[in-house]
């Protein structure tokens, strides 16, 4: 679709370059570590080198004469005022620092507080605690066997270490289909915990003015009203009342999901800045964010996908197994236990369906917060998109042939999926064909022959994948009781620029550019004009953050109904002005003209001008508007990746080869933000396919803990990823747009493993878990006698 205004409007589908990239570019960006504060002073925090222990002791002594250390709060400080438990998003319970014992390796113990950074290094090595040591649960499914010891001894009556068994779909319908299905294939997958590595981690500059008595909290995180919320929850009772606090989350250093969850540093900050009555920082080194901040995945999963003998789908069975850690942090909606596991049925007409998750206590740090990805779509994605092409192998069945054969046809939407979600749009088999088109598949179907029957590997891998985003619709959807809407304010100033204010909160995206093209687009008022503005709760309207690509399907779609709110009050500016009826006008970007007469016009200049000069009497003056939306549905993206791989039959090394992703978001507002977020997105895909995974040892040590062991892509793995895309509008997003920061990292892993097991499947392989290192393949080429 071309742009309906011209480069100087920058409306949608201009590619404009980023607004804030100039800063970034420069160094000049504004990060919560570059908050310099009169009178601060610096907190570092005491950790477990156990994963299950009791505190016998604790210490302080050494540490206090540390030259330069003020204070050491312990659990024991902030359990006088009852402030050593907090609530988890997920209506759980969480240790600030722990009074009695610890629960996973790394958590926080202690907090010293000193005059300088170094200074509260110092003061943490000569904290001295003493541990006993505990029988320590890693394995879930140890963990659920009846007599494994109880980890949550804090909760009164707790027998088992469960957190909770949700379900969905019509578990007898789908028991008795897979039972009378011609063919059913069955695997078991495990995709592990990974983490975000963000390049800034989490942090924050808690300062509490004593005069005032109001607490500011600079602070790394996605979602600055929902913690502004839930601090004045948590601290009320010690006068921190909501008018008293504000967050204001500066420019922030990627967040992937990692800084939604609030953790106990942010907390021993603030109660470290009103004991001491002084600013306090504290920021995170590399080792803790990857030791001790939430942890993604960690999915134990079992599929059953049945079949007719002629490949179409019949039923899908899941049960898994959610590793959440010593608490249930996730960042999920309310609702949503298991996130929005329950879009496991894909791109697929699937008549039957059930799926059933538990979660799981364990000795490790909270899990189930997402890695770029809405609520534990990957974890569906990766399963389907996985079972599908072992059906299709089975089968003896092409895999794209086989995808054509069962895809959602374009005239079922808006589709009812077996599990209760209603797609708003979209055309699978149009995206697959354009992928399929664009890296010449039936020709590498003929090469990957040919070189077979030489003996080397290489395999071709599709991933057909159905996202859902933009959480959500308030009848479902809230965070604590907090419904999932978000807002935006727009000021029009008399010269006819404008200030927009949103509810969430950029952590690269580039809020600061597509929202002033959602503006420009609905007013015409140059992008280059719209300040955007978030993250300080003092000035911008309620709404619940960034995350769950929930931005433009959420806040862009209010940005879009703020400005055209304005539209509706400049109309009736310019009858005044050209003394014509309103229904007189007619409106292109940037004015209104007289229907019949074009000379006779009014720009979204002048009548701003008027507004504040000349407005109609009886008319209140000014040019505002804000809007609290509530989306009717949540958005459906998707997309057809195809990768191909060669396999290094000596050293093991998967090689990917091409790499074609065809995306459709919908309308498109900045096609390069797009591009970019699917390259990074790729590339983040890749990662947890063939690099990233942390796990334990039997005594819950963590193995992966820093950058020597946790592998992150560079751009010597990331090959040259292709992109293009389809275009099929939301029908309910005021724009037409979906969602797409995540879209890349949701399709990648399986098209990637796809693409390795397509390699090796004539050797008797089925499925290899993620991610697949070269070890894995070299073990494999070894037991099969391929390798070289
Ligand atoms: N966009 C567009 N047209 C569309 C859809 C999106 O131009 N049809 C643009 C948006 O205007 C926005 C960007 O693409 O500038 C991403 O939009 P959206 O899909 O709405 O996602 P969010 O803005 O809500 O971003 C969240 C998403 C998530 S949840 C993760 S995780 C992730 C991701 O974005 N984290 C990121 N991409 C990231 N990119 C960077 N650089 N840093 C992160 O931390
Ligand atoms: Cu899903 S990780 Mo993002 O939602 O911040």
């Amino acid at each position: 679709m071309a742009p309906r205004t011209s480069p100087e409007i920058s409306g949608m589908g201009h590619s404009m370059k980023r607004k804030e990239d100039p800063r970034f570019l420069r160094g000049q960006g504004r990060y919560v570590d570059d908050i310099v504060l009169p009178g601060m002073v610096f907190m570092d925090i005491v950790r477990s080198p156990f994963a299950h222990a009791k505190i016998t002791k604790i210490d302080t002594a050494r540490a206090l004469k540390v030259p330069g250390v003020l204070a050491v709060i312990t659990g024991e400080t902030l359990a006088k005022f009852n402030l050593h438990w907090m609530p988890t998003l997920m209506s759980d319970t969480q240790m600030v620092l722990p009074t009695e014992k610890v629960m996973y390796q790394a958590q926080e113990v202690a907090a010293v507080i000193a005059t300088d950074r170094y200074a509260a290094a110092d003061g943490v090595e000569a904290v001295e605690v003493s541990y006993d040591p505990l029988p320590v649960l890693v394995d879930p499914f140890k963990a659920l066997e009846p007599g494994a010891p109880v980890l949550r001894t804090d909760k009164k009556g707790k027998t088992d270490n469960r957190i909770f068994h949700w379900e969905a779909g019509d578990r007898q319908g789908t028991d008795a289909e897979l039972a009378g299905s011609e063919v059913v294939v069955k695997q078991d997958l495990y995709i592990p915990r990974i983490h975000v590595s963000s390049i800034e981690t989490c942090g924050c500059v808690a300062d509490f003015d004593r005069a005032q008595g109001k607490l500011t909290v600079y602070m790394t995180t996605q979602a600055p009203h929902a913690i502004r919320t839930v601090f004045a929850l948590v601290a009320g009772h010690v006068g921190l009342s909501e008018e008293r606090i504000r967050i204001v989350s500066p420019d922030i250093g990627g967040g992937f999901g990692g800084k939604v969850p609030v953790y106990p540093g942010y907390v021993i900050a603030v109660a470290a800045s009103v004991v001491l009555g002084k600013p306090v920082k504290w920021i995170e080194d590399r080792m803790e964010n990857l030791q001790a901040d939430s942890f993604a995945r960690d999915y134990h999963i079992s599929a059953e996908l049945g079949a007719k003998r002629d490949g179409t789908m019949t039923a899908l069975r899941i049960k898994t197994i959610a590793d959440h850690g010593y608490t249930d942090a996730a960042a999920n909606p309310s609702k949503f236990p298991a996130g929005l596991f329950s879009i496991c049925t894909g791109s697929y007409q699937l008549g039957h369906a059930f799926a059933e998750v538990d979660g799981v206590y364990t000795n490790k740090p909270p899990g189930g917060i997402a890695y770029r990805c809405s609520f534990r779509v990957t974890e569906a994605v990766h399963a389907i998109e996985r079972l599908t092409d072992i059906l299709a192998h089975e089968l003896g069945m092409d895999p794209a042939e086989l995808r054509f054969k069962n895809f959602i046809p374009p005239e079922s939407f808006p589709y009812h999926s077996a599990l209760g979600w209603d797609y708003d749009s979209g055309n699978y088999a149009a995206a697959l064909r354009k992928a399929m088109d664009r890296i010449g598949y039936a020709e590498l179907r003929k090469e990957q022959a040919e070189k077979r029957a030489r003996g080397e590997l290489m395999g071709i891998g599709i991933s057909s994948f159905t996202e859902i985003v933009g959480a959500g619709p308030s009848k479902q959807f809230d965070i604590l009781g907090i419904k999932m809407f978000d807002s935006c304010e727009i000021r029009v100033h008399p010269t006819g620029k404008a200030i927009a204010r949103f509810g969430t909160k950029s952590q690269g995206q580039g809020h600061e550019t597509t929202y002033a093209q959602i503006v420009a687009e609905e007013l015409g008022i140059p992008a280059a004009h719209v300040q955007v503005e978030e993250g300080d709760t003092d000035t911008a309207p309620y709404g619940l953050g960034t995350y769950a690509s929930r931005s433009t399907p959420v806040a862009g779609a209010a940005g879009a109904v703020a400005a055209r709110k304005i539209r509706d009050k400049a109309r009736k500016i310019a009858a005044h002005l050209l003394e014509v009826a309103e229904e007189d006008l007619v409106w292109e970007p940037g004015k209104f003209s007289v229907k019949g007469a074009p000379q006779r016009s009014k720009t979204i200049q002048d009548i701003a001008l008027a507004a504040y000069t000349n407005h109609p009497q009886g008319m209140e003056a000014g040019l505002e508007a804000v809007s609290y939306y509530d989306p009717p549905n949540l958005t459906f993206p998707f997309g057809s990746y195809i990768c191909v791989v060669d396999l290094d039959r000596g050293t093991g090394e998967v090689k990917i080869r091409r790499f074609v992703a065809v995306d459709d978001c919908g309308n498109i507002i900045n096609p390069m933000i797009v591009d970019g977020q699917i390259h990074g997105g790729l590339t983040m895909g890749m990662a947890p396919a063939l690099l990233e995974e942390i796990s334990y040892d039997e005594d819950g040590n963590i193995q992966g803990g820093s950058f020597m062991d946790y592998l992150l892509p560079t751009a010597m793995e990331t090959p040259s990823w292709e992109t293009d895309k389809t275009v099929t509008p939301s029908p309910h997003h005021p724009l037409g747009a979906k969602g797409v920061g995540e879209s890349a990292t949701v399709g990648a892993p399986p098209a990637i493993a796809n693409a390795v097991v397509d390699a090796l499947w004539h050797l008797g392989v089925r499925n290899i878990d993620i991610p697949i290192t070269p070890e894995k393949v070299w073990r494999i080429l070894h037991e099969k006698g391929v390798a070289e």
